[in-house]
């Protein structure tokens, strides 16, 4: 190797080396880059979690008011037991029961009272604890129909069980488990076809939700407990008064908005446009960016196609203000309307777009099978329910628990 050779590589291999070095300089900023961009990540993600979290609670609490400043624990009776039991059933633990789901559960057993007695209670007497007969099976099937559970479900129910009973002997114990099975799988259908499980506010955009159905359904009531939860759930709600119709209607819904601390926009002039409320609601709900917008709608069957008419122009007001607002269309139905309820029901499926179910008056019925009815018939999700005319008398539809209600002597 000659001087200039040596020299020569020499100058090579300091060069390789300081590429070397800039390479690795380069590697490490990378590096470095990378684990930043990575940090960052993971705190987006603790963020989003922590959003996530908090979207979860405020779902919780929708369905499970803390808030237990009126309810007081009543004596610990069959009532207290068996709400209990119900809860501890779905995998509810101890400290995750407030006063108020107890309170609501003995509220909806004592409510549906009338539609056990007529029903369970004789079907209990009917089927003993001796294996069903073909003949148990007969009465079974009347007392489905007496209950206003409908014909399409009653069949499917009947059918079930008649298919098991050639298979095998089924006991009364037994039976009435399948049927409780069978009962929760129709009332679970529509709803698992939903989607949604649960009905609540999606957050960041605002969802609409439209309380319609005929004239004294509980329309005003329910949607005054439905502010009421879903302030107290912390989203942010507004009322709309689209029942122009009524006179008293806007002071009837005020008292609510009072009581829930949910503001209230109305037009009290004469022959008010309900559309033109909505319109003035939504812009309200846009400028305080509120999570929930509940509209009242009027109830005259007289002149129903008016009111079809009128649900459509409210929805369109809607569609080309807040395109992607979540409508949902709930059709109030009274429970205590038996068979009546289900043809309300089909007739406004036909016509309004509906995307729900909410029963009331629950309290006091022997027609609760209704929710049945409605379920297999009209296909249509049930989301809430009512059983008096508190404000707290409205919770979330839970098939489990309304089940177990319906059948609570087994
Ligand atoms: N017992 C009982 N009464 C209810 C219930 N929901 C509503 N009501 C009553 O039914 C009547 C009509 O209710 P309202 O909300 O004005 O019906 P709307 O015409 O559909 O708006 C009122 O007297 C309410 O107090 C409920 O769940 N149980
Ligand atoms: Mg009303």
């Amino acid at each position: 190797m000659t001087n200039n050779e040596s020299d020569s590589s020499r100058e090579w291999a300091s060069q390789a080396y300081a590429l070397l070095k800039q390479k690795q300089e380069l590697k490490k900023q990378e590096d470095q880059l990378k684990a930043e961009e990575l940090k960052a990540k993971e705190l987006k993600a603790e963020e989003l979690k922590a959003e996530q979290l908090k979207v979860e609670v405020n779902k919780q609490n929708f369905s499970n008011l803390q808030d237990d400043t009126e309810v007081k624990l009543g004596d610990f009776d069959d009532d207290f037991t068996w709400s209990a039991m119900v809860l501890a059933a779905q995998g509810k633990k101890v400290n995750e029961i407030s006063v108020d789901e107890i309170d609501w559960l003995s509220k909806l057993r004592r409510g549906l009272e009338e539609t056990r007695k007529g029903f369970v209670s004789e079907l209990l007497d009917k089927l003993g604890d001796d294996p069903l007969t073909p003949e148990s099976l007969d009465d079974l099937e009347t007392l489905l129909i007496r209950a206003d559970v409908g014909i399409d479900s009653t069949d499917k129910v009947i059918n079930a069980l008649r298919k098991k009973l050639n298979e095998e002997v089924v006991g009364g114990e037994e039976g009435i488990k399948f049927l409780k099975d069978e009962l929760r799988a129709i009332i679970e259908k529509p709803i698992k076809n939903s989607g949604t499980n649960i009905l609540v506010p999606q957050k960041g955009k605002l969802n609409v939700w439209l309380i319609v159905g005929v004239n004294g359904v509980g329309k005003t009531t329910t949607l005054g407990k439905l502010a009421y939860l879903s302030s107290k759930s912390n989203y942010k709600t507004l009322i709309a008064a689209a029942d122009t119709f009524r006179a008293a209607a806007v002071e009837q819904l005020q008292v609510w908005g009072d009581r829930s601390e949910v503001d209230v926009i109305s037009n009290r002039s004469k022959n008010a446009d309900p559309a033109a409320v909505v319109f003035d609601a939504i812009n309200a709900a846009n400028k305080r960016k509120s999570d929930l917008l509940l509209v009242d709608t009027a109830g005259r069957l007289q002149n129903k196609n008016n009111l079809m008419d009128e649900l459509s122009k409210i929805k369109k007001i809607i569609d080309k203000k807040v395109p992607d607002a979540i409508i949902e269309s709930l059709l109030v139905l009274d429970a205590s309307q038996g068979q009546n309820g289900l043809k309300q029901a089909k007739s406004f499926a036909k016509s309004a777009n509906l995307s729900g179910a909410i029963i009331t008056k629950l309290d006091g019925t022997s027609r609760g099978g209704v929710s049945l009815a409605v379920s297999a018939e009209v296909n249509l999700p049930i989301r809430f329910i009512g059983a008096g005319e508190g404000i707290k008398d409205l919770r979330p539809f839970n098939s489990f628990e309304f089940v177990e209600a319906l059948l609570a002597d087994r």
